[in-house]
């Protein structure tokens, strides 16, 4: 893809993700133009393709990825959807970025990176998008400074204001705690080697059963510990944060920027209502970064690997909260396509 030329983006899923993408790629992002929408809901797809300049519009992602005017896909439908479409965007050799997880299981995402591997190009970015966060890379940049000496313990927090019912525990790990999975491994640069998921149940819409507060325990395989507390119902906001804890200090993420506002012998901070409010700007980040990736060679963000390793630890964490013990994550032989696995710098 030449340099100057405006790529043609097709978004899959026009819900709440795909939308954002779309008027990203229309109103925000250089050298990339929204070509083709596909959703099964034709009206919503329609809609999306009026708003956002005049794309093609589609009811089968399929149709949409192997359409000869789009040149890259962005996968936002159910997870279910993730692999398979992205199989069909490999066969079809189009880059895509397809939103998290990679896949509904660690079974269906080896066989994405079996099919990249085969091809021997990487044509997959996952869309892990904590990674392009300025609160999360300001802490990634400072322990890579050496300024807290080597990591000892990461500690993740995620949690959402509220969510509807229909959700079950594992769900929380593969939709939700994904994103720290990730995390984890980005700011260690090790591999997850055992997880110990505890749960309560507090809130009884969801069934007594759900885990909808989940506390997950860690080792890597460098000896090094973490924790991550998964919340859906917080109540109060959406928040994530980190902290990593160093061989001579700790460096902890800072809220996002906002005003403190001080009133009635009270300071206060506005707390976002969701990830795409709170997660703006690492979207937009995110999708401008790779559409230039793909002038310049093709991406560099996180890959298919990422999303099959943080997938293999899910189903640890799975088999923990199901078992209720620990246990311990399946050790990996690495594709050369992927390097080291664990990638270093972005
Ligand atoms: C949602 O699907 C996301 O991807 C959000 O980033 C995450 O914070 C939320 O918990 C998930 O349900």
């Amino acid at each position: 893809m030449g340099k100057s030329e405006q790529i043609a983006v097709g978004v899959i899923g026009t819900g709440g993700m795909g939308g954002m993408h779309a008027e990203n790629l229309h109103t925000r992002v250089a050298n990339a133009r929204l070509a083709a929408v596909s959703d099964v809901d034709a009206e919503r797809a329609g809609k999306i393709a009026e708003q956002y300049g005049s794309a093609a519009v589609f009811t089968d992602g399929a149709e949409l990825i192997r359409d000869e005017n789009v040149e890259a896909v962005v996968v936002a439908s159910p997870d279910a959807t993730h692999a398979p479409l992205v199989l069909e965007c490999l066969k079809a050799e189009k880059p895509v970025l397809c939103e998290k997880p990679l896949a509904d299981s660690a079974e269906a995402a080896l066989e994405v990176v079996e099919a990249e591997a085969k091809l021997g190009r990487k044509l997959v970015q996952v869309g892990f998008m904590r990674r392009y966060d300025p609160q999360h890379v300001a802490v990634k940049e400072a322990v890579e400074s050496g300024a807290v000496g080597a990591p000892v313990v990461f500690k993740g927090w995620h949690r959402n204001a509220d969510l509807d019912p229909g959700i079950d525990s594992e769900w929380v790990v593969i939709n939700a705690t994904i994103h720290d999975i990730d995390s984890a491994r980005w700011f260690i640069e090790e591999e997850i080697e055992e997880v110990y998921v505890r749960g309560m149940n507090t809130a009884p819409k969801f069934g007594e059963d759900v885990w909808d507060v989940q506390l997950i325990q860690f080792s890597t395989t460098g000896g090094r510990m973490g924790s991550i507390e998964t919340n859906v119902v917080a109540g109060y906001g959406y928040e994530v944060g980190v902290e990593v804890v160093g061989e001579s200090g700790v460096v902890r993420s800072a809220p996002p920027a906002g005003a403190v506002v001080r009133r009635d012998y009270a300071a206060s901070q506005r707390i976002e209502n969701g990830w795409l409010d709170r997660f703006h700007t690492a979207y937009v980040i995110e999708i401008q970064r790779w559409i230039s990736s793909l002038q310049n060679g093709g991406p560099t963000g996180p890959d298919a690997w990422d999303g099959y390793a943080s997938l293999v630890v899910a189903d640890a964490c799975i088999a923990s909260l199901r078992s209720r013990s620990p246990q311990k994550v399946a050790r990996l032989d690495v594709p050369a396509l992927y390097g080291e696995g664990v990638e270093v710098a972005r």
